[in-house]
């Protein structure tokens, strides 16, 4: 059998001392951006869109087309911000790419900033990674001391400077619009869009923000060419991903595979559910994508074919509970970190997430009915597509897919008078 894995950006993450400039140089690191600067900054964008490369973080919007969104150059800078606010749960690939490649996303940081002629770019890390933050910082300043950053880099004329921010630690900055309100020194809270970031963002500036995956994937674009990151994966979800499997499986890890893997195979290369036990329910991307089941095994792991399925593809987080799992539990849970990240601003979503949790405690302590089922079901109407931002809409999902496979699990906990599950044997959701 072929082997389906293709690690591209997670090739060297095994090699000794991988973060560092003399390891990523060995590997042939900052040869693209050489390669790169010998293009005009239009080629390197038009190299970009002809890969097909989609957003990484979650919504897989198409790269090259959000650059070719920029206005034409006036008398407003350009930024480029980098996504690297990894918080959605059971996400856990970014800072794993950080902290074994931190050089793969200061190239591709690099390049992309001299595509879309940007002389400033920010990486936006997640507070509580102090380990992440400080590690970046050394790459950068590796570079820096390299020539690959500052003043008429490689002889070139260009100059960029790079900043890595540290975040406050709220899940709400990973969108896209708080991000920029909290770099500015703000409150992270969304704002209204359009206007989009790549016409009024940072500062009113146009700016490009992208996940660090994206970022990340443009030196190898740039050095094998846009075909060959074309060549990987399906029509429309081209190229490879970092897929995090996570919960109950034997070898939970990263695995980078084509778009359009399906479950089924990624679990065979991870041993499989533990032992003794079967798949009961799995998310695509993290909590925020509806729920599936053992069903869709076979389901490509791509933007259409789990739009197909009725759930989306997200940040491939995908996070395995077997058995042993009281769907009611986990969803609470869930509900609970949404409540407790909801920004405030608008009401459905500061509102309608706490009386979730209220209905869903009353649930999982048995001491509820059918009618909170369809009560629930009616706020999680009220509360999707009504909200200022996804979060609200990712916190209803996890809640009606819940509804939709395991009604049965809820209406045991009202018939058994309490959660007829053993939570010693789950060891997730303790
Ligand atoms: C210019 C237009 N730009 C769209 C840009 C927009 C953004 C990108 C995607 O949510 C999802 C969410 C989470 N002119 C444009 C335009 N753009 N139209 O395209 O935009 P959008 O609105 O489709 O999505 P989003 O607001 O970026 C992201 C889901 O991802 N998610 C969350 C992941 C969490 C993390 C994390 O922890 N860091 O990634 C997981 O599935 O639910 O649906 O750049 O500006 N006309």
């Amino acid at each position: 059998m072929t082997d389906p894995l293709t690690p591209v950006l997670t090739a060297n993450w095994g090699r000794q001392g991988s973060w560092t400039m003399r390891a990523y140089a060995d590997q042939g690191g900052y040869e693209a951006l050489r390669q790169a600067f010998g293009r005009e900054p239009e080629e390197v964008v038009a190299m970009v869109k002809d890969s097909g490369l989609r957003g990484r973080g979650g919504a897989g919007f198409p790269t090259g087309m959000k650059w070719g969104f920029l206005p034409p150059l006036g008398d407003k800078p350009r930024y480029l911000v980098v996504n690297a606010d990894e918080s959605e749960p059971g996400t856990c690939k970014d800072i794993p790419l950080m902290m074994a490649s931190p050089h793969t996303l200061v190239e591709g940081v690099i390049i992309s900033a001299y595509a879309i002629r940007a002389r400033q770019a920010f990486i936006y890390v997640r507070g509580e990674v102090l380990h992440v933050i400080r590690r970046l910082q050394q790459a950068v300043q590796e570079a820096y001391a390299a020539g690959y950053i500052g003043r008429n880099i490689l002889d070139t004329g260009y100059d960029l400077d790079v900043v890595v921010h540290a975040g406050a630690g709220a899940y709400i900055c990973g969108e896209e619009t708080a991000l920029l309100d909290s770099l500015e020194g703000r409150r992270g809270q969304p704002r209204l869009r359009p206007p989009f970031p790549a016409v009024a963002g940072l500062y009113a500036s146009p700016t490009v923000i992208n996940n660090v995956e994206s970022i990340a994937s443009v030196p190898a674009i740039v050095a094998n060419g846009p075909e060959w990151f074309a060549g990987m994966g399906t029509e429309k979800s081209k190229g490879h991903v970092i897929y995090s499997l996570s919960g109950h499986v034997e070898r939970p890890g990263q695995y980078e595979g084509p778009l359009g893997i399906t479950l089924r195979e990624l679990l065979d290369l991870a041993g499989g559910i533990r032992a003794g036990h079967r798949l009961k329910f799995w998310t695509p991307g993290g909590s925020s994508t509806p729920m599936l089941t053992d069903e869709h095994l076979d389901v490509p792991l791509d933007y259409e074919g789990m739009m197909g399925a009725g759930s989306m593809l997200g940040t491939r987080a995908l996070q395995m509970f077997d058995d042993t799992t009281c769907a009611v539990r986990a969803v609470l849970r869930w509900t609970e970190f949404y409540k407790h990240e909801s920004c405030g601003k608008c009401t459905p979503c500061r509102e309608g997430t706490w009386w979730l949790v209220q209905i869903l405690e009353r649930l999982e302590r048995g001491e509820g009915s059918t009618d909170d089922l369809e009560t629930l079901l009616d706020l999680c109407d009220n509360i999707a597509g009504r909200s200022f931002c996804a979060l609200a809409d990712g916190a209803v999902a996890p809640i009606m897919s819940s509804i939709k496979f395991f009604r049965d699990d809820y209406v045991a906990h009202f018939e058994h008078g309490g959660c007829p599950f053993d939570p010693a044997a789950a060891t997730l959701f303790g």
